[in-house]
C-alpha cells in the first residue's frame, strides 16, 4: 500500500497541471523537446520514413532507462509531426494534435494510467489559446 501513495500524489498534481477552467485563454507551446518540422529530429531519435519519400514521418525517444519519453507522427507526410505522444516513465500521458495541419498544436488530450482520457483542451480559433477543455469524471 505505502508504495501507492506517491504514485497518487503523482497523478493528482499532474490532473491539476493545466487542465480546468484556468487555462481558458492560456498559450499552450508545443511540449519541450519535440518539434514540428522532421528535419528536426536529431539522431538520438529512432526515426521512420513510412511511405518512402526519403524523410522521417516518425519520431520515437527514450530515455536513458529506455523507457519511451516522446512519440511523433506526420499523418499527412508534409513535413511537420502532427500527433504527438507524451509519456512519462514508459507511460501515456499527454497527446498534442496539430488536427489542421498548420504547425500549431490545437488538441491536449490528458490521460490517465496510459489509457483512460481525463480530459481534453482545445484552441478552436487557432490563435494558440486554449478556449474549450472538458473534463471527465470528477
Ligand atoms: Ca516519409
Ligand atoms: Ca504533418
Ligand atoms: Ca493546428
Amino acid at each position: 500500500m505505502r508504495h501507492l501513495l506517491p504514485l497518487w500524489a503523482l497523478f493528482f498534481s499532474f490532473s491539476l497541471w493545466g487542465l480546468g477552467p484556468e487555462s481558458i485563454g492560456e498559450v499552450r507551446m508545443l511540449s519541450e523537446g519535440l518539434f514540428y518540422s522532421v528535419n528536426d529530429f536529431s539522431d538520438e531519435w529512432i526515426t521512420a520514413d513510412r511511405n518512402n519519400d526519403g524523410l522521417p514521418d516518425y519520431a520515437m525517444a527514450v530515455d536513458e532507462r529506455n523507457q519511451k519519453t516522446f512519440e511523433a507522427i506526420d499523418f499527412n507526410y508534409d513535413g511537420f509531426m502532427d500527433d504527438f505522444y507524451v509519456y512519462s516513465a514508459d507511460v501515456l500521458v499527454r497527446r498534442e494534435i496539430d488536427q489542421n495541419f498548420d504547425e500549431q498544436v490545437d488538441l491536449w488530450v490528458y490521460l490517465r494510467e496510459g489509457v483512460y482520457v481525463e480530459g481534453y483542451e482545445r484552441d478552436t480559433s487557432g490563435d494558440g489559446r486554449i478556449d474549450t477543455f472538458k473534463l471527465y469524471g470528477q
